[in-house]
């Protein structure tokens, strides 16, 4: 089955279909390009599963324009997706990440529907959809991820009966109500319902999809099961997670240590020091944590310098409006609250727009007292993780939203509602004042519940799962 694509053969026995290729093209000082593996949450969590097994990954490069050939990094064929500049504006930063991403998380912000956007998702779905079925061996595994490809699994099975389909969406999926806005709704439960196996980050995700089968098209259903076109499609939350050893083996070495103690004296030896790492999205909220430890000076239950708070906010999608936006109201409010509490030298606050190494992540979450992690809505939320993964030392103390996936597994942290100032207050408070056996309980109770879900449980249910549906 298959053709031939460029040096690829149509052998790969496993296939990862994504948005992005798990690699970054870089321009060293010399002017040679050469590729290198990319940060963030979706390739951390699948490259190492996929290398060494013959397996190959299709996905965009992260450039518009002529897509390089297929290639080899990492022990994975790379099987790059074209994309034109205006596909980019349309399917990537319009339909996927200015309509699909607010809607699935609670119209935080309000999507924008546009019909040229949607029709350039189709498009691009069908190429992607093309590329895999051309690698794929007869017969083989097909992991297609996230938001940005959710017609992908009945395109795939129309071009190829033959392979095994599974999904898995990274964020939220919204309820029928919220999600029955979206003037392609059909067509997305139909792209989705493609796949044999549909996994969530939560069970309450996944009734919300078996609900819509059911109500909007009114397919018959029993549990987490879906009758479909002659098929059973199941729908099953696999909490996602990290690599938990490595992350520990990470902060625990003594280069990430002594760079943790280095920088409680270049943040001039603060009593408290308080952290958020995110990327900048307005999903994340950062605004929160910056009213909560704003109100908490007023109030003088803190004290700048000697309470301080460090915010890592990644840079992301900055050419969507709304990123633009909010980036200004975060500056704003930073520079509002080191012009009231700041000193020379003593900012109350520090901010870095900037994306920072594994290791200094590491050793921020080392130095860090209290970690605040406050989405608004978030389908996991890894950072939360990586911070309890790096106290090994049963030190620190999580503030984690409630809304955030990782809080239904994170039960030990000190839970807040976003949408509640005095609350988030009240639980900053009292993560700052924990008494050290208190937060030692807390941190060690997460750490054996991360201990068992790792990531390579969460990649091997998924598998096994998949398999069990060939
Ligand atoms: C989506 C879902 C779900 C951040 N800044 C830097 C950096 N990071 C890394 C973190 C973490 C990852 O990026 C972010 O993952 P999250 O899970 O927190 O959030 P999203 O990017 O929104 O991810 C989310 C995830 O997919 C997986 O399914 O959990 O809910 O929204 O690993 O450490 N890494 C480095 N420098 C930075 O400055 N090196």
């Amino acid at each position: 089955a298959g053709t031939d694509a460029g040096d690829v053969q149509a052998d790969s026995p496993v296939v990862v279909v994504a948005n992005r290729l798990p690699v970054d093209q870089v321009t060293d000082d010399d002017g040679t390009t050469r590729w290198q593996r990319s940060p963030g949450g979706l390739v951390t969590a699948l490259e190492p599963f996929v290398a060494g097994r013959g397996g190959a990954w299709v996905g965009w490069s992260g450039s518009a324009g002529e897509a390089p050939e297929p290639f080899e990094s990492g022990g994975i064929s790379l099987v790059p997706v074209e994309l034109s500049e205006e596909e980019v504006d349309r399917y990537y930063e319009g339909m996927s990440n200015a309509s699909l991403w607010p809607l699935y998380h609670d119209v935080v912000e309000k999507p924008e529907y546009h019909r040229t956007w949607w029709d350039t998702y189709v498009q691009v779905n069908k190429r992607f959809a093309d590329r895999t079925a051309e690698v794929a061996a007869e017969g083989a595994i097909v992991w297609v991820h996230d938001y940005q490809l959710q017609l992908v699994p009945a395109m795939l099975r129309q071009r190829r009966p033959d392979l095994t389909i599974g999904f898995f969406l990274h964020i939220p999926f919204p309820p029928y109500e919220l999600f029955t806005q979206l003037p392609w709704r059909s067509a997305i439960v139909e792209g989705l319902l493609g796949a044999d196996l549909v996994g969530f980050q939560l069970p309450s995700a996944a009734a919300n999809f078996v609900q819509l089968a059911r109500r909007l098209h009114e397919l018959p259903t029993r549990g987490a099961t879906i009758e479909y076109d002659g098929r059973t499609v199941t729908a099953r939350a696999f909490p996602i997670s990290i690599d938990v050893a490595a992350f520990d083996r990470l902060a625990s070495s003594p280069e990430v240590l002594a760079r943790a103690k280095e920088i409680r004296a270049e943040l001039g030896d603060p009593q408290k020091m308080i952290l958020g790492v995110d990327r900048l999205d307005y999903t994340k909220g950062i605004s929160v944590r910056l009213n909560a430890f704003e109100e908490l000076l007023e109030d003088g239950a803190v004290e700048a310098p000697a309470t301080v708070l460090v915010q890592v906010a990644t840079p992301s999608r900055e050419r969507v409006e709304h990123y633009v936006h909010m980036r200004e109201t975060i500056e704003q409010q930073v520079g509002h609250i080191n012009g009231v509490y700041g000193s020379i030298g003593g900012p109350a606050v520090h901010y870095f727009n900037q994306s920072m190494p594994r290791e200094e992540l590491a050793a921020l979450y080392r130095a860090a007292d209290v970690m605040l992690v406050t989405p608004y809505r978030d389908g996991m939320n890894l950072v939360a993780k990586e911070y309890v993964a790096a106290r090994g030392d049963h030190g620190g103390a999580l503030v984690l939203s409630e809304f955030a996936g990782a809080a239904s597994e994170l039960r030990q942290a000190f839970l807040v509602n976003p949408h509640d100032v005095a609350g988030v207050k009240n639980q900053l408070l009292r993560a700052l004042r924990v008494e050290p056996a208190e937060g030692a309980r807390r941190m060690r109770a997460m750490r054996r519940h991360l201990a068992k879900h790792d990531l390579d449980h969460w990649a091997s249910s998924f598998f096994t799962a998949l398999r069990a549906q060939a």
